[in-house]
């Protein structure tokens, strides 16, 4: 046998071995065997470069690093599924159905929770992978496709045909990946969905081939005749696609409930995610017939499964500080895995939902994830209670400090009111720096911690002052020179940050990312914020007494006022960039400030009056159109006299303000 017979033996020995291993699920070589003869082959294609087949078993390590994915336009549109959540929709869905088509069968199939795909195949060969897309246009994802073990390169026929399919992460490899990357400290894939659609969607083949992704095909087009969705299945598993086994034709809505109440009872054991199930009519003659609007086929609809709750032991509550001194408690439990996640942990809200769901030490509980990632507690389960089980005790003292915990009237959360509370502190430092508030690149949770523990930051000024700490910041550990030199640039650079992710950051009550963009655009300066009262705060749109409150008392505060000050002085930005200059009296005119002013400082009188088209000059000439004076002004009030130039005291200011 010569060098090219060779090579085309060694790839259909390794495709084969491939397919028994990843579309049978029944292995018949050793991987010690396939990696010697996949290198055996990876030689041969070096030394006959012109021989090297782009479908060869080599390609599924990945290879050449794109810089952007091409755009593909599908010969068949590829549409999306209309959903159904209840079985009174399924039932609605079968008469419109049974009006046509009496006699019609459904098959039925799990609704696997990854991304559509569509495989190509030209003369037997993958020739194109794509995503669905908008459904009209795709992206080219066939390199990293190739990598996917169970889509086979080459087909047993030189077919010509077009195969549909949900490419997928199972639970097991995306348990395995997050565990990899929380080593790594990369953010985490909230579900198998996500993670599928991440890793296929790497400019680098080489990282999708890492991430074991799998495939079911559910869609035959062309190149083969069938009659039925049930037959194209058959007819694409003998092609040597993989499909889902536990698909099922079903006569009649009776058998489609059957199946998906045992389909949902299986879904937890699943080694993938399903989100629900597909009814297709069978018998594809009829679906011309029954049509489909814009978006949806009217032959096909998914069933929803309500979100997966599981049940398991609670272990044990533990409570934990936030950063403003909320007590929160938290749910320990047996891990359980809920719609892609290994989940050990839940909040317990408060001492009310407690109490609420009469949750008892050691209870059974059921769980399951809220809006796709966080998971809740959604009741124990009492026939399963223990007999000497206690009802969970609310702590009296917080758990870092041991002051005594104080709840506020109307409100459901317990505080720990010691502003000298570690927990407390570390936690509002690990606020300011994230990134919805002062959004401190390379400051993120664990590097506040360990600033912390090491003593080199206890407040927020000590963030600002940690440029002085240089040499202590590099001994700790994991950290160089390059890395300090980064966080230290971030440091300096968000000192430039806008004024409303200062006051997220300084995590006054109530002042979330909203509301402190409202403050900002109202008052312009942390200054004027710092002075307004309570009357003017709960005037504000979407601004009421409970925020208005909480503001006052932040800036009644001594301490907090020196903290602001001493963040001034460290050189953060204190004011609101101005945005759109708003038609007024000073539109256009040439203002000069002199003297002080009651309610404003000089640099908010003068963001203010450019707020309106005014613009603030130093000194007084024939040109200054107007002087606006405070107490106790300077020669330029003089001046302006002199010159009999528009002088303006502040009451006036304010009411052309008004205006
Ligand atoms: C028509 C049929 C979309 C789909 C379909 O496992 C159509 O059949 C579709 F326009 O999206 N996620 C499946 C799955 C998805 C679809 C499908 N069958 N089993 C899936």
């Amino acid at each position: 046998m010569n060098d090219l017979e060779r090579m085309k033996e060694l790839t259909s020995i390794l495709e084969k071995a491939s397919y028994d291993y990843y579309v049978l699920d029944n292995p018949t070589m050793e991987d010690y065997e396939y990696d010697r003869l996949l290198v055996e082959l990876e030689e041969l294609e070096k030394k006959y470069p012109e021989h090297k087949d782009p479908n060869s078993p080599t390609s599924r390590v990945g290879g050449e690093v794109l810089t952007k994915f091409e755009s593909v336009t599908h010969e068949i549109p590829m549409m999306s599924l209309a959903d159904a959540f209840s079985f009174e929709e399924l039932k609605e869905f079968d008469n419109r159905v049974r009006t046509v088509y009496p006699n019609a069968k459904y098959e039925c199939e799990l609704k696997i929770d990854g991304l559509s795909v569509s495989l190509v195949y030209r003369e037997g060969k993958l020739v194109r992978a794509a995503t669905r897309g908008n459904g009209v246009v795709g992206e080219n994802i066939t390199n990293n496709v190739k990598t996917i073990k169970s889509v086979p390169l080459k087909l047993q026929q030189p077919y010509n045909l077009e195969v549909r399919g949900e490419i997928f992460m199972p639970k097991k490899s995306l348990i395995k990946l997050n565990e990899e990357r929380q080593l790594n400290e990369e953010p985490l894939f909230a579900n198998c969905r996500n993670a599928a659609a991440g890793s296929i969607r790497q400019l680098d083949s080489k990282v999708t081939a890492k991430r074991n992704l799998d495939v079911f095909l559910y869609y035959l087009t062309d190149g083969v005749a069938v009659k039925s969705q049930s037959e194209a299945l058959s007819r694409m598993k003998e092609i040597g696609f993989k499909t889902n086994p536990n698909n099922r034709l079903c006569d009649t809505m009776e058998d489609v409930f059957k199946y998906i109440t045992e389909m949902g009872e299986l879904r937890p054991n699943l080694p993938y995610d399903i989100d629900g199930i597909v009814l297709k009519v069978d018998d594809l003659s009829m679906h011309d017939e029954i049509g489909v609007t814009a978006k949806y086929p009217k032959w096909a609809i998914a069933y929803k499964f309500p979100p997966e709750e599981v049940k398991t032991r609670l272990e044990k509550v533990t409570f934990q500080v936030g950063r403003t001194g909320n007590i929160t408690p938290v749910a320990n439990f047996e891990p359980v895995f809920v719609q892609g996640s290994l989940i050990a942990r839940a909040t317990l809200h408060n001492e009310d939902f407690i109490k609420e769901r009469d949750i008892h030490e050691n209870d059974m509980i059921v769980i399951r994830k809220a809006g796709d990632v966080i998971p809740e507690v959604v009741k124990s389960v009492k026939e399963d209670r223990l007999p000497d089980a206690k009802p969970i005790e609310f702590i009296k003292v917080c758990p870092c400090c041991g002051q005594a915990l104080h709840r506020f009237d109307g409100e459901a959360d317990y505080y720990c009111t010691n502003n000298a509370c570690q927990d407390r502190i570390v936690n509002s430092l690990i606020h300011f720096a994230s990134k919805p508030a002062y959004d401190i690149d390379s400051l993120g949770d664990k590097m506040v911690q360990s600033l912390y523990e090491n003593k080199l930051i206890n407040s927020i000024p000590d963030i600002f002052k940690l440029r002085y700490h240089y040499d202590e910041i590099m001994n700790l550990e994991r950290m160089g020179k390059k890395s300090v030199d980064k966080l230290l640039s971030a440091i300096e650079e968000s000192k430039k940050n806008p004024l409303d992710k200062l006051i997220f950051g300084l995590g006054i009550r109530h002042c979330g990312a909203k509301v402190s963009k409202i403050l900002a655009n109202h008052f312009l300066s942390m200054e004027h914020l710092s002075k307004a009262s309570f009357e003017v705060l709960s005037e504000i749109e979407d601004i009421g007494e409970i925020i208005a409150q909480a503001v006052v008392s932040y800036f009644s505060d001594e301490s907090n006022l020196a903290l602001i000050s001493e963040l001034k002085e460290l050189g953060l930005n204190m004011e609101e960039e101005k945005e759109e200059i708003v038609e007024s009296f000073f539109t256009g005119k040439k203002v000069v400030l002199t003297g002080t002013l009651a309610n404003y400082g000089r640099t908010d009188a003068k963001k203010i009056i450019e707020h309106f088209g005014g613009k603030v000059i130093d000194s007084v000439s024939k040109k200054t159109d107007i002087v606006l004076v405070g107490e106790n002004p300077g020669s330029k009030y003089d001046k302006a006299q002199a010159l009999g130039i528009y002088i303006m005291e502040e009451d006036e200011f304010i009411g052309k303000i008004k205006e």
